[in-house]
């Protein structure tokens, strides 16, 4: 008899669990803002984002440099993916002949999808006004958008439910080979190539989480992980394949750095990169400092690579 109620009770517990599992959580509004095109892993960003179902993906935004490419980047990238519902804008240029844009011929070759690309600003703020206080601006570049945005309409922009950057850096960086000393902390890239605006960011009142340099440079994605991810012959690894070799090509590099695709991944699991709540001010020189006061700012500032390579295997390595 204890026997029988100990197997009644498991199975009503399991069927509890197995309910409570199942239970969806609302997808979460968000907006990416990407300076695709130059580093490669924005586009490894852009594949996470469509592979996680955590997402509502309302659309994309090119700030920075060429930005009419970098939408038609977006836009051949998210058509070939079978995404062409997902809306694509611009930015203003802010210097069309900045060079590093390896990936172009990706970007100017295949299928356009969109007849134009909106502009940024006008784009997000009327997202914004839709859903209020339930969208999450996903900015993993320099951050002219996000200042226009500012500038334009900062009592709309508080409506945001928040920012999400990889930008920064705090700390002296551990060598991510365990070879030669730290790396102090420096005016890291999507912070200094916008001061004025990452500045506006931080003082504006809308909560920002930061993946910066001290929790981003350490995720390579080394030989093993890459040949297993771009063999898989689905539409996003074959682009995904095209893209790092442009950017093996122009760069002379080889192992990519995935700084960006944290973002997607801490908000789709916070799990992966732990915060700490900061008052981050960022200096004139393009510094992000943590001062005494209020925090305005959760910054992740160590992260562990084969736990996040998993993650994104799982999801950007499936069918
Ligand atoms: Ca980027």
């Amino acid at each position: 008899m204890r026997n029988a109620l100990w197997v009644v009770t498991a199975i009503v517990f399991l069927g509890q669990t197995a309910t409570q599992a199942q239970t969806p959580r609302a997808p979460e509004k968000i907006i990416i803002d990407t300076d695709i095109g130059d580093d490669v892993d924005d586009a490894f960003a852009v594949a996470l984002a469509l592979k996680s179902p955590e997402f509502e993906i309302l659309g994309f935004t090119a700030p920075f440099g060429d930005t009419r490419t970098r939408a038609k980047m977006l836009d051949r990238m998210l058509g070939e993916a079978g995404r062409g519902d997902i809306p694509v804008a611009m930015g203003a240029s802010s210097n069309a002949n900045l060079p590093g844009f390896n990936q172009r011929r990706y970007a100017e070759g295949g299928t356009r999808y969109r007849a134009s690309y909106p502009d940024s600003t006008d784009f997000i703020l009327d997202q914004i006004r839709r859903h209020p206080g339930e969208i999450t601006l996903v900015a993993v570049g320099p951050l002219p958008n996000v200042g226009a945005l500012i500038d334009r309409d900062i009592a709309t922009f508080r409506k945001l439910k928040r920012v999400a950057i990889m930008g920064g850096s705090f700390q002296p960086i551990p060598n991510p080979y365990g070879l030669g000393a730290p790396t102090p902390p420096m005016p890291e890239w999507n912070i200094k190539n916008d001061i004025k605006s990452a500045q506006k960011l931080f003082a504006s009142g809308v909560p920002v989480v930061v993946m910066p340099l001290d929790s981003t440079i350490g995720l390579k994605l080394h030989e093993v992980a890459r040949n297993q991810l771009l063999a898989q012959g689905t539409h996003l690894t074959d682009m995904l394949g095209t893209v790092y070799h442009m950017w093996r090509m122009g760069t002379k590099n080889i192992t990519p750095t995935l700084f960006d695709p944290m973002v997607l991944a801490w908000l789709a699991d916070p799990t992966l990169c732990p915060v700490t709540p900061m008052h981050v001010r960022v200096r004139d020189d393009g510094m992000t400092v943590a001062e005494n006061g209020a925090p305005n700012a959760q910054v992740c500032l160590k992260s562990d690579n084969e736990t996040f390579l998993r993650f994104y295997m799982g999801r950007v390595g499936s069918k």
